[in-house]
């Protein structure tokens, strides 16, 4: 045998503890299909949500929705008992949770890096300039266009939803000056997929429901500023990786309801009610 010769190697197998109807989670069920063949994973639904009495008048409106249910696994593998986790298991099916990594971001490149895929087929450019200015631009959006969804969502007062929303329209407008940088319709060149573009992916796809809660105001325009932001949803949304991990949009709308009327309590949830961004939340102070 050659010194050369392929070494074969053992696909990354592990126990993804998500939830169905969670954008911070889609990130990562989009690098774990965006690697299908290259990792493998258990999808295990870790949330539970329960309709209870507002006793204590915490969210205004006469009910709560907290998470009645963590399954004791999220709770042993991620300190803040957050979807999503990922638990690597062995050859043998063994899991090791001392070894668990979550954080939707850092998630992604975490799975893209096990995945031992090369390059235009990597999320995390091999190249370093365009690799450290796809994080900073990865934080950006999350900042810009994911937190702000949830201003729009949570927030009682018409004004303070318009305002996040126009921040939102701003941080869209932002991203899609930047497309304007690439020959692609995807944030790095030659149509690759990068951290960037899962990191508002999921979002992206659920801005549907403004209209639907918030009134025709709230969709998002077609201006010629986000003409860009437009080709590049078209193109991913349409990707089968992508396309096979979409939730079912009744069904989220149904869902997503309790944020909507105020009467959810998670940590996002009630950071938001609190007054400051979703990805600011406080482990203790926030604490559902
Ligand atoms: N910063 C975290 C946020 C994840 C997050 O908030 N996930 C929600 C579900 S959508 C969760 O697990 N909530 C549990 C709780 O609020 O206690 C990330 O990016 O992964």
């Amino acid at each position: 045998m050659s010194s050369t010769a392929a070494v074969t190697r053992a696909v990354p197998k592990f126990r993804y503890l998500s939830a169905w109807f969670c954008p911070f989670a889609h990130r990562c069920t989009l690098a774990l299909e965006h690697h299908a063949g290259r990792v493998e994973y258990e999808w295990v639904e870790a949330l539970g949500w329960e309709k209870r009495t507002d006793d204590q008048n915490v969210t205004g409106s006469g009910h709560e929705w907290i998470y009645h249910w963590k399954s004791p696994e999220l709770v042993r593998a991620c300190p803040g008992a957050l979807v999503p986790t990922l638990i690597p298991v062995d050859q043998k099916g063994t899991p090791d949770e001392s070894k668990s990594v979550y954080e939707s971001i850092v998630t992604i490149e975490y799975v893209d890096a096990v995945s031992g895929a090369q390059g235009k087929d990597r999320l995390i450019s091999e190249d370093p300039f365009l690799a450290a200015r796809a994080r900073v631009w990865s934080d950006k959006v999350n900042r810009e266009c994911c937190s702000t969804y949830y201003g729009v969502l949570v927030r009682k007062d018409d004004a303070e939803r318009k305002e996040h929303f126009n921040n939102l329209i701003k941080g869209l407008e932002n991203f899609s000056k930047q497309l304007e940088a690439t020959s692609g319709p995807t944030f790095l060149p030659d149509g690759q997929l990068s951290n960037v573009d899962l990191t508002l992916l999921p979002w992206a796809y659920r801005y549907y429901v403004f209209e639907h809660y918030r009134g025709p105001d709230f969709k998002i325009p077609y201006t010629s500023k986000l003409e860009k932001y437009h080709g590049w949803y078209d193109h991913v949304i349409s990707l089968e990786s992508v396309k096979r991990t979409l939730p079912d949009k009744d069904r989220y709308l149904e869902h997503i309801k309790k944020y909507a009327d105020g009467s959810a309590r998670s940590k996002v949830a009630n950071a938001v009610r609190r007054g400051v961004a979703a990805h600011e939340f406080d482990d203790e102070k926030d604490e559902a």
